[in-house]
């Protein structure tokens, strides 16, 4: 896998040369671990192979590894890339800690304690995927396979997810990146336009970026940021809503301190504004959108001023956005965001946002949301076969109608969740957690744990002990994205602008994987065996996946070699736009379905006296709880600060670095302590802190107890109605110092 991209022929030397001989007498008998002696760090190893697709998060930049010997010394960005390029982030490059980490799963594991505090016991894979199967085949045996609840997230967990889902036949899946994440997004725009949006704005090549909540700087995805920085370096204005002092807020020519949960009022003042005022685009209004008479008249009450009150922020500010918003159209980007399940009114903010793209013709423009077309790759996983729907819990059989029509694929957790603590209208009782953390993911712990305990058997695929591992009876290491093939990568350059490119980069191994770690599809085709499907299994291995995957875009892995490790073909012209394409700007199946036809704002509970709402997002340099363990990471931000106004903190006694718990209104506390913040840059009403810390489970030897855990103090949750996604920010909390409780300031 030798390649010229920057081959160092350090063994050539004689220093390195005497410091390589001994490599093999330095692998650790306890942990199976080769240590590199010291005067060989900093070499990047002897060999660079090429093929990496990155995993720290999911944005799935190219990387190449220098490797020596079999051992990764460092990642880098594949120079070749036309997306992330040679650079990756903290993160990406902290992959190597991750591979090497000596508290990961290395072989399969039984629980022979207590589901939540267990005693492992190594055992066999054998034992292991005998177990598994046995115990996945009595739940379908006494309950159905609805009987079976999945919950998946990541590559990894796609193939799995697939059979359990099309081929042993479960609707019961829950998948992270849709109910936590972008599904709501995806299902109002899709409402809105027909195409779910992705993060597709042209920022490189827009006069104005107007994000909501979105916060690219601590949002770290490569490529964006690029795309971002772009914007900014080329004299882009940047309008951003958030009642944080966020990253981006920072670059701001206009920070929008706006009071949470409100954003939908503002958009609609903002387009009802526009509207009344003849400032939208008259030419894409008549040819490309639907209903705009309906739609004007249900947002004419949203007035500048009734905004203002209810969204705390100033009237002219409202106007000072939307004009610059108009004197730039349609060369506007309107960042449709990314993690939107908020406060459980999200479809109404998404289809907001969808609309006043429309409004602003800024659709399919240089500097508007612009999907360019990636390469035609295609996927090798389980048929799918119809199984109806009986045992959809999304389904109302009664009313003959979906309870969430517009859910994103699988079901949402709450209904999986409620379903299986009731045992109404049926009961779960196998579970399948792979690639997901719901004890982190998911709002609610208690629930979740009570979710765990009745379940008659539980099955968990990581490749770190988290939270969620604990609750596991069969606990299976999985290789990670360093030590297997994978979904292929596709995409198109990351400027639209300059000669538009698309690429195909397969994940391709950067080293084999130690101890006894097997992949996604070795561990689901064996339960396959067991569970009578053999005859179904789609590939026999990930690497025939990739052929056959590749084979179909008329690529071949030893070709994809060759092009060090990323194909590259001319593209399409990215701004062209479908004639039929259209902005429902009022939706009558949303009508028809009893939902409001235009968008429409649904106000949030209010903060309780002596409360502050819990607010919280991406911390830069780690990815939600996954990395917590990793030392690079820890040690550039072991704590997560919690965020108080300075004139909060002045009336509280609070001095920037104390040290404080977290108490909700519910009475549950966060059980570890963190550090204070003190800032401006937050909304009194309001605390902030970074998601993913405060693991519990005593084999993390790094993250353990670090920090304070977001989802612990997050109980009160609702569910979006259209969508049935977990609405997270509706939480009230107090600090907590030298164990007393704080009331928080009106
Ligand atoms: N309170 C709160 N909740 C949130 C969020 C938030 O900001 N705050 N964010 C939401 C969002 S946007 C998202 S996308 C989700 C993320 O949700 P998750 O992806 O569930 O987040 P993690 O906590 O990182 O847990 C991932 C689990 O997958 C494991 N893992 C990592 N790589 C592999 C692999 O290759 N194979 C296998 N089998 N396992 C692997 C990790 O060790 C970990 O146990 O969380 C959502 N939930
Ligand atoms: N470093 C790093 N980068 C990541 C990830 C990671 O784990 N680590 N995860 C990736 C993933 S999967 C996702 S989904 C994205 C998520 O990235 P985003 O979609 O940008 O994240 P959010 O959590 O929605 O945004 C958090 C911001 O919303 C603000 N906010 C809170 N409530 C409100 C409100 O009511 N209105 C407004 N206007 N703002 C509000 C908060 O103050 C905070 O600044 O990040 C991606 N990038
Ligand atoms: S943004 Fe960072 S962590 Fe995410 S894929 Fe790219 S390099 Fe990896
Ligand atoms: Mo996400």
């Amino acid at each position: 896998m030798a390649f010229n991209l920057t081959r160092r022929k350090f063994l050539q030397t004689a220093s390195l040369a005497a410091a390589a001989v001994p490599l093999s007498k330095v692998v650790s008998a306890e942990t199976g671990i080769t240590k590199a002696p010291l005067d060989a760090m900093g070499t990047h190893g002897d060999q660079t192979v090429v093929g990496g697709i990155c995993e720290m998060c999911f944005w799935r930049c190219q990387l190449v590894g220098k490797v020596r010997d079999g051992r990764l010394m460092k990642l880098e960005g594949n120079p070749k890339s036309i997306d992330n390029g040679a650079a990756i982030c903290a993160r990406g490059n902290a992959g190597v800690k991750l591979l090497y980490d000596p508290d990961r799963l290395k072989y399969p594991l039984k629980n022979v304690g207590k589901r939540g505090a267990p005693t492992w016991k190594r055992i066999s894979w054998q034992e292991a995927l005998d177990t598994c199967g046995d115990k996945l085949n009595q739940v379908v045996d006494k309950y159905g396979a609805h009987g079976i609840s999945v919950f998946p997230h990541g590559a990894s967990a796609k193939y799995p997810m697939h059979y359990f889902e099309r081929t042993v036949g479960t609707h019961n899946v829950s998948e992270a990146s849709f109910f936590q994440c972008r599904g709501v997004r995806d299902t109002a725009y899709i409402a809105t336009t027909g195409k779910a949006p992705g993060e597709k704005v042209d920022m490189p090549n827009t006069k104005v970026m107007f994000f909501i909540g979105t916060h690219i700087g601590e949002n770290v995805h490569v490529s964006h940021v690029k795309q971002y920085i772009q914007g900014l370096q080329n004299g882009a204005k940047l309008i951003v809503a958030d009642p944080r002092f966020s990253a981006s807020a920072a670059k701001a020519d206009i920070w929008v301190q706006i009071k949470p949960g409100t954003d939908t009022a503002y958009m609609l003042a903002i387009m009802n504004y526009l509207v009344q005022n003849d400032k939208y685009d008259h030419d894409f209004i008549e040819n490309h959108s639907y209903g705009f008479e309906e739609f004007s008249e249900a947002i004419k009450e949203w007035t500048l001023e009734k905004a203002a009150a209810e969204c705390d922020i100033p009237a002219a500010q409202i106007k000072e956005v939307a004009d610059l918003l108009a004197a730039n159209a349609p060369n506007v980007a309107i960042h449709p965001g990314r993690h939107v399940t908020w406060h459980g009114n999200d479809f109404q903010r998404q289809r907001a946002l969808a609309c006043l793209t429309g409004l602003l013709g800024a659709y399919y423009v240089k500097g508007g949301w612009v999907p360019a077309k990636g390469p035609k790759v295609k996927g090798f996983s389980w048929k799918n076969h119809d199984h109806g729907t009986d045992y959809n819990l999304n389904y109302n059989q009664e009313e003959e109608a979906l309870r969430h029509p517009y859910a994103p694929p699988g079901t949402p957790s709450e209904l999986i969740r409620d379903c299986a603590i009731s045992g109404k209208p049926y009961p779960i009782k196998g579970c399948v957690v792979w690639g997901q953390n719901p004890m982190q993911t998911i709002p609610n712990q208690e629930k979740m744990k009570q979710v765990f305990m009745q379940m008659d058997f539980v099955m968990c695929v990581d490749i770190m002990p988290t939270d969620a591992t604990l609750w596991a009876d069969i606990l299976l290491p999985e290789a990670s994205y360093l030590e297997r093939y994978d979904y292929i990568k596709k995409g198109t350059q990351w400027n639209l602008a300059e000669t538009h490119q698309q690429y195909i980069a397969p994940r391709m191994p950067l080293v084999d994987p130690m101890f006894e770690r097997k992949d996604q599809v070795y561990i689901t085709n064996e339960l396959a065996k067991r569970m009578g499907h053999a005859s179904e299994i789609p590939v026999k291995s990930l690497e025939e996946m990739t052929e056959k995957s590749l084979a179909s875009a008329g690529l071949s892995i030893a070709q994809i070699k060759a092009e060090d490790g990323i194909h590259i073909q001319p593209g399409k012209d990215p701004y062209s736009m479908p004639e039929d394409f259209e902005v429902q700007l009022y939706n009558d199946d949303l009508a028809d379905a009893g939902f409001p036809g235009a968008p429409t704002y649904i106000a949030v509970p209010d903060v309780p006296k002596g409360f502050a709402r819990l607010l919280y997002g991406r911390a830069p340099v780690h990815t939600f709880n996954r990395s917590q363990n990793n030392v690079w990471l820890h040690n550039a931000m072991p704590v997560n600060p919690v965020w108080v106004n300075n004139e909060v903190a002045g009336k509280l006694g609070l001095m920037d670095g104390d040290t404080v718990s977290v108490v909700n209104s519910e009475g549950v506390a966060s059980g570890t302590t963190t550090t204070v913040k003190v800032t401006p840059g937050i909304r009194k009403d309001c605390v902030y802190m970074y998601h993913g810390y405060g693991s519990t489970n005593p084999a993390l030897s790094v993250g353990k107890d670090q920090g304070i855990d977001d989802q612990k103090l997050i109980t009160i949750l609702t569910a979006d109605p259209e969508s049935g996604c977990s609405g997270m920010r509706n939480n009230f909390v107090k600090l907590v110092k030298n164990g007393k409780v704080l009331d928080m300031p009106a």
